[in-house]
């Protein structure tokens, strides 16, 4: 096997025996050869109007190879099998040869392998889009363009132009996606969220989607069972059309890396609908749940039949199991016991003059957009201190996992406006690309030289595809972290640095002092 797709991959080169995430050998072995399958798909769809199975298996297929998302060979091989199928059905063409996939020319292997790691993390959006009943050709044709891509050869300066054309393909998937929430649930609105668990028969559930989360609450409805978010579902409690059921309690737990530790022994059945989802231990196997994309070996899974989900297990499992007798009371990280969440670009954008006028008046100083994925490596704290030691005239935007690092951090408001605002999962980068742009017309500048830095966290392939939009973007001067990509090799890094000025995260202070002068 060889994979080396996220940041913890082993020796920060690539695993080689098997994942650090608990990936098998022979799983990555079929998730490879799904990969090319897919790549077979798109050629035979070139030229060709596809039909939905067609587009939806596309879809499916990339997110199941995502990071913490699908280690059950079967399902793998299911979806291979399928797609193969729907090939058949274009008129076929040769999948690309598994043996190719990450050899060849250094340079072509770093561009190619970044390319296809976007197209996954993009495919990842589409299909929440999709589930809301929101496609769009543009968006579906370049998840196929890209797929084709990664069987062909490129220079150096087209492979540069795909990674960008990816990126803007990703920010309109992006919009699709906000587009379908909001339509769907309503425009999010700042709420406290409790960390305290009350008594009684209780789910939690993990992940993005937040479709299986509606179907979840309408089926315990009146059932006597709360809700809990876990991990990237934390934003839900913001959309008016979620947080109206009053089961939907609280949060449990914090980021993605901690769960083996947090749901050991918890009396309630756990829901995965997406990444990231940690090898379950004996101790909790019984009460895991996957749907969608995920799935393990032994583990009970939810399908979906015709878009309709059956959460009759899950609840039986929590009525059986019955929670906590009396209220438990957990904490963050930093032992804060409410974390805020609901500012997505409506929220933020109607208090725009607010913030414009603090910015005049000297109140805001900086914007720091503090953002990204969370993971195990200890250099993680990083993003912890940096939030505690930014000046208290800045404002530290967040979004997806990494901020559960800081988000039960109480570190006071600006003029009536919390210092973190949490603008919700990672695919919410869009609303905070808005605001920013937003922000720029107003002081009649460009997005590079407004007062904003981003210092990013990355984990998985879908930190790719949002890094790829911030680029094609133009956005200067990032700071990334905890390490550099594996896949991005020393010539394309210096491509990077050249054109973006993307830099290594080094120590809080260091990096406050050279952004704030
Ligand atoms: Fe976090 Fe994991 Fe959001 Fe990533 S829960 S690292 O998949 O997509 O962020
Ligand atoms: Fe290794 Fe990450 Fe790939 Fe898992 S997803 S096999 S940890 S590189």
């Amino acid at each position: 096997m060889f994979c080396f797709q996220c940041e913890q991959t082993a020796g920060g080169k690539g695993c080689t025996k098997a994942g650090v995430c608990g990936k098998q050998p022979d799983v990555a072995i079929k998730q490879d050869e799904l990969t090319c399958a897919l790549v077979g798909l798109a050629r035979a769809a070139q030229g060709k109007s596809t039909g939905k199975a067609a587009d939806e298996l596309l879809m499916q297929g990339l997110f199941a190879t995502l990071t913490n998302v699908n280690f059950d060979g079967s399902r793998i091989d299911e979806l291979k099998k399928l797609v193969q199928a729907e090939k058949e059905k274009l008129g076929g063409a040769a999948d690309l040869d598994p043996a190719t996939l990450w050899k060849g020319d250094p340079d072509i292997v770093s561009l190619r392998s970044t390319l296809l790691l976007g197209v996954r993390g993009m495919a990842a959006y589409a299909w929440h889009a999709c589930v809301l009943g929101k496609t769009s050709d543009e968006v579906t044709s370049w998840l196929y363009k890209g797929l084709r891509a990664i069987g062909e050869e490129h220079t150096v300066e087209e492979w540069l132009g795909l990674l960008l054309d990816l990126g803007q393909a990703n920010l309109k998937c992006m919009a699709l996606l906000d587009e379908a929430n909001t339509a769907a649930y309503g425009h999010p609105v700042p709420v406290k969220v409790t960390t305290t668990v009350e008594k009684g028969p209780f789910i939690v559930i993990s992940g993005h989607d937040l479709h299986d989360l509606k179907q979840l609450l309408e089926q315990t409805e009146g059932k006597g069972i709360n809700i809990y978010t876990h991990g990237e579902m934390l934003p839900a409690h913001g959309y008016p059309e979620l947080k109206k059921y009053p089961h939907l309690k609280g949060n449990f737990g914090t980021a993605w890396q901690n769960q083996q530790k947090e749901l050991d022994g918890i009396p309630a059945p756990v829901v995965f609908t997406t990444n990231c989802l940690m090898p379950p231990r004996p101790s909790y196997i019984d009460r895991v749940f996957t749907t969608d994309a995920v799935g393990f070996p032994g583990v009970q899974h939810i399908p979906a039949v015709n878009g309709k989900k059956d959460f009759t297990p899950v609840i039986n499992k929590a009525l059986e199991l019955g929670g906590w007798p009396e209220d438990k009371k957990f904490t963050g990280v930093n032992g804060g016991s409410e974390l805020m969440t609901g500012f997505a670009r409506n929220t933020v954008l109607g208090v725009a003059d607010k913030i414009i006028e603090a910015v005049k008046a000297g109140a805001i100083k900086h914007f720091f957009l503090v953002g990204g994925c969370d993971g195990a490596r200890a250099g993680r704290n990083y993003y912890t201190e940096f939030v505690k030691k930014a000046p208290p005239d800045t404002v530290i935007l967040t979004l997806a996992c990494g901020k559960y690092r800081f988000n039960d951090l109480n570190i006071g408001e600006i003029g009536g406006l919390p210092r973190i605002i949490d603008m919700g999962q990672c695919n919410d980068a869009y609303s905070a690309i808005q605001v920013a742009v937003a922000l720029a017309n107003a002081f009649n500048c460009g997005v590079n030289d407004l007062p904003l830095t981003l210092v990013l966290s990355w984990y998985e392939q879908k930190a790719v595809s949002i890094l790829l939009t911030l680029l094609s973007l133009g956005l200067k001067n990032m700071y990334l972290g905890p390490t550099l990509p594996a896949f991005i090799y020393p010539n394309v890094l210096n491509v990077l640095v050249e054109k973006f000025n993307i830099k290594p995260i080094s120590t809080p202070e260091e990096d406050l002092k050279a952004i704030l002068g």
